[in-house]
């Protein structure tokens, strides 16, 4: 049967795919307690979930093939090559027609297909969308029924303009990778999933409807959409601003978006943890809602010293998938709290596994699902249907070396290349190999739904547009000493960057020039009671000329990837960081 890639109605449309899929039941979700309670109490029944302590506490254990994105099986099918560029796998509509569309041909025969509308935004915002994903894995729902705002009041949104939403098909298949694919049509608005039931390859509203196809629709409309997490910072007795903050999959947005200040007196607003809609307002200024209603938040390293707000979020109502299980039936992760020693656990495959075992108990990218309202530092922003204005944008990645503790960009284009050159070491949220160096432009490697080089220059236009421009500034957290020792603690201590940056916003916080940008100055950092030392102080913003060039190489080759299609503001920019570091090192 031919594939409904058009803008069909709702009934019209799913009709079409279940004739398709040969599902034994349609389910159409309206959001209610009680179909939630329906849903859990059969996917106990069936083994889907287990039930951990604590009020509506579940656990999910994917399958061992299916834990985390899988890029390379990601596709964009925009009419041409170039319109997805040089970073997308492309596969042509026809291709998607003859590869993918027979996959799901009776792929949900003896299930349910559920019927999932979903929206994307703060309830009666003109920002929101709405999108709608057919599945016939129950976790699926439960996880959207947390992560968006799902049922009624997704159709309300949608009756003011019936046919104007994004359309994602998903089915588990037969979980297997060899017949796994992820296909965007950006032209048509939707989104087909095949194959996996995990994470961001199969919550369609999350990478696939809220980035890759977001994206586009963010291009032709002048509007950005972006892999940041939103943030508000409040000094002692001052106003609260909103940060926006762009770092690739688990380098810890969710930690910064929520943090425990180490300065005395400072108040933190959560507003979104993983990606943001910005507008340019009538004021000038940059404005952004978080399209998602939850968290799809990494397990591993959360603890009571890392983030106490996100284990505070995770005492009830949550859905762990793939973390281990201690006997009380709590769940359990590398870095939460120590075992007792020779304790014996449930690791993330269901086999028992002991205190101190070789292979990890949880898996490294377990994760926890949670409404963010549960977040002690959700304050009510996200609900706002206005957004919040943004004062400063973060760019941020993993690196052991080269790059400072912070840096601000000497002007927004010089942001949008030091965004357009982030690069950053490779984590679990993702398969194949951890800890390699790539670039990922504004953390939006895996995630921009078109060609990068237009990506830039959509950023370019945005920034002609902003009289306010929010100031730009990079981050690292992750910079190590020479005995490979971590040189900042990171966390609740980052607020200390915040504090600068935000001194920096308000045209007070002293920085000093260097080649790549702005530093503070030795005492514009507030270091009170950190026993840092002047040795890894000095480490941590060490600029190293000869290396920055040797990065500035790397970076011109990613960039003339991108051929004829980069702004030559970007080129200028680059060309100018070369001489700045070549007057350096002479
Ligand atoms: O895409 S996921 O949501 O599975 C993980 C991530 O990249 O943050
Ligand atoms: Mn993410």
């Amino acid at each position: 049967m031919a594939s409904p890639l058009r803008q069909v109605a709702l009934d019209t449309w799913v009709s079409l795919v279940a004739q398709h899929t040969r599902p034994d039941r349609i389910h159409r979700c309206d959001g209610s307690e009680a179909e939630a309670a329906e849903l859990h109490r059969a996917m106990l029944a069936d083994g889907t979930l287990e039930e951990l302590a604590g009020q509506s506490r579940y656990l999910h254990r994917s399958h061992p093939s299916d834990v985390a994105r899988t890029e390379h099986l990601t596709f964009i099918a925009s009419p041409t090559r170039e319109q997805a560029g040089p970073t997308n796998n492309h596969m042509t509509v026809e291709e998607s027609e003859q590869k993918v569309w027979p996959l799901f041909e009776g792929a949900m025969a003896g299930r349910t297909m559920y019927v999932v509308p979903y929206l994307m935004g703060p309830v009666g915002s003109a920002y929101s969308r709405v999108g709608v994903q057919l599945t016939d894995s129950p976790y699926v729902v439960a996880n959207l029924r947390i992560m968006t705002r799902m049922g009624q009041v997704a159709l309300e949104h949608l009756a003011a303009n019936p046919d104007d939403f994004v359309r994602g098909i998903h089915s588990l298949g037969d979980l297997s990778p060899d017949r796994r694919f992820v296909v965007h049509f950006p032209q048509a608005a939707t989104i087909w999933s095949i194959g996996s039931g995990y994470g961001g390859n199969a919550l369609l509203s999350k990478k696939c409807h809220a980035l890759r196809i977001a994206s586009v629709q963010a291009r032709a409309e002048g509007w950005l959409a972006e892999h940041m997490l939103i943030v508000g910072v409040r000094p002692p007795g001052g106003q609260r601003q909103y940060i926006a903050a762009a770092f690739p999959s688990a380098c810890g947005k969710t930690n910064l978006a929520m943090l425990v200040p180490a300065l005395p007196g400072w108040e933190i607003e959560t507003v979104g943890d993983d990606i943001a809609w910005m507008h340019v307002g009538a004021d000038g200024r940059l404005w952004a809602i978080n399209p998602e209603a939850g968290m799809f938040g990494v397990a591993p390293g959360t603890s009571l010293d890392t983030n106490l707000n996100a284990l505070r979020a995770l005492d009830h109502h949550v859905l762990f998938t793939n973390v281990a299980v201690r006997a009380d039936r709590s769940p359990w992760w590398e870095g939460k709290e120590p075992l007792r020693p020779a304790e014996t656990l449930v690791d993330w495959q269901g086999r028992p596994w002991e205190a101190g075992g070789s292979s990890p108990a949880a898996h490294p990218n377990a994760r926890f699902t949670v409404r963010l309202s549960q977040c002690p530092t959700a304050r009510g922003a996200h609900e706002d249907p206005r957004g919040v204005p943004i004062s400063a944008i973060v760019f941020g990645g993993r690196r052991a070396s080269l790059a400072p503790l912070v840096y601000e960009a000497r002007s927004f284009t010089h942001g949008i290349y030091v965004g357009a050159t982030l690069a950053s070491e490779t984590t679990a949220a993702a398969t194949g190999k951890v800890g390699v160096l790539r670039n990922d432009p504004m953390a939006m490697l895996p995630f921009c739904g078109y060609d990068m080089g237009a990506y830039f220059r959509h950023w370019s236009t945005i920034g002609r547009r902003l009289r306010e421009p929010p100031k730009v500034f990079h981050v690292n957290w992750f910079r190590r000493g020479p005995e490979g020792r971590c040189l900042w603690p990171g966390f609740g201590q980052n607020i200390r960057v915040l504090a600068w940056m935000l001194d920096r916003v308000a045209g007070r916080g002293v920085a000093r020039e260097t080649p790549i940008g702005l530093v503070p100055t030795p005492g514009g950092l507030d270091l009170t009671n950190m026993n840092l030392s002047d040795d890894d102080l000095s480490r941590l913003f060490a600029i190293d000329a000869g290396e920055w060039l040797e990065e500035t190489n790397r970076n011109a080759a990613f960039l003339a990837r991108f051929g004829e299609g980069l702004p030559r503001s970007l080129l200028a920019e680059h060309r100018r960081l070369v001489e700045r570091l070549e007057a350096a090192r002479n």
